[in-house]
């Protein structure tokens, strides 16, 4: 995979954005999070998952039997400060605002914590995209050309072959299909890791192939899964909602900007002042 230079980020965002858009379609940015951070979102995770029943998941269609094994921790970004931290981080920020514009919001921020034993998913594209093997759904001729997605992932557990750390397949996002059930064994054949070691931090691009694998080892393989979106897409998740008002209030511009409450539409245009709002010659 390639290593973003932090560096020498400001250098170097052409070959991210290239590698992200028309590239293997995934970079790392090792040691992105401390160890204190890894352990205070392992703590929030394994206690959630462990108290509450299991909760609405996908792309496990094929794993009925194992599926108490795999465990979906959401809307994290009310269950700890530390969430608040991880979905704002500076390197990851100034990533996600070159490559889907600089008013990106956050679709969600999910755990997916697979046990000993836990099942992989299909292989599949995420969403906007995840349900796109519904081909009507979506409009004539949409292509890979511009991003509307990025996703991050942050193992809080050693990511590799043994623990099911995530398969992806380089380039695969250049056509924007959802992989059809006659791809997979092309893609289990050819699919690399994002092995990674705890704190690491996993970006690629939505529309790039890719799964969950088994975890045959002995040992929790917890990731934090962060969406960024593009500022017109619909959130994943209904943060208005879900996030309580002292997370709101203690929030950075830039948490407010992910929680779409600087995004003004819909918009009731009725009762909206009477003023000019859009265009080139608007006076802001
Ligand atoms: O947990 C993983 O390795 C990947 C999860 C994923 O791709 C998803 O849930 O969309
Ligand atoms: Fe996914």
């Amino acid at each position: 995979m390639y290593e973003v230079d932090v560096d020498r980020l400001d250098e170097t965002m052409p070959e991210i954005l290239a590698e992200l858009l028309t590239g293997a379609g995934a970079v790392a940015i090792r040691g992105a999070f401390t160890a204190e951070e890894v352990a205070a979102a392992q703590k929030v995770i394994v206690d959630e998952s462990d108290a509450v029943a299991e909760r609405e998941t996908h792309f496990h269609g094929g794993n009925e039997d194992t599926i108490h094994l795999q465990r979906r921790v959401w809307n994290l970004l009310n269950k700890g400060e530390v969430f608040e931290a991880m979905v704002q981080h500076p390197v990851v920020a100034k990533i996600a605002s070159a490559f889907l514009g600089n008013k990106f919001i956050l679709g969600s921020i999910a755990a997916n914590r697979l046990l000993p034993g836990g099942p992989g998913q299909e292989p599949h594209i995420d969403y906007p995209y995840w349900d796109l093997y519904e081909r009507d759904g979506f409009p004539t001729a949409i292509n890979s050309s511009f991003p509307m997605n990025l996703q991050a992932t942050i193992p809080l557990d050693p990511f590799n072959e043994v623990s099911g750390a995530s398969a992806f397949l380089a380039r695969s996002q250049g056509e924007l299909i959802y992989p059809d059930t006659t791809d997979r064994d092309r893609f289990f054949a050819e699919a690399q890791r994002m092995s990674g070691d705890p704190g690491d931090c996993l970006l690629f691009n939505g529309m790039v192939w890719h799964c969950a694998m088994p975890n045959k080892s002995d040992h929790d393989r917890t990731a934090v899964l962060i969406e960024y979106l593009a500022k017109f897409v619909t959130p994943l998740e209904d943060q208005k909602s879900g996030v309580r008002q002292e997370v709101i209030d203690r929030g950075t511009p830039l948490l407010h900007q992910l929680m779409s409450l600087t995004y003004p539409y819909p918009k009731l245009f009725d009762e909206a002042e009477a003023k000019i709002e859009i265009g080139r010659d608007t006076k802001q």
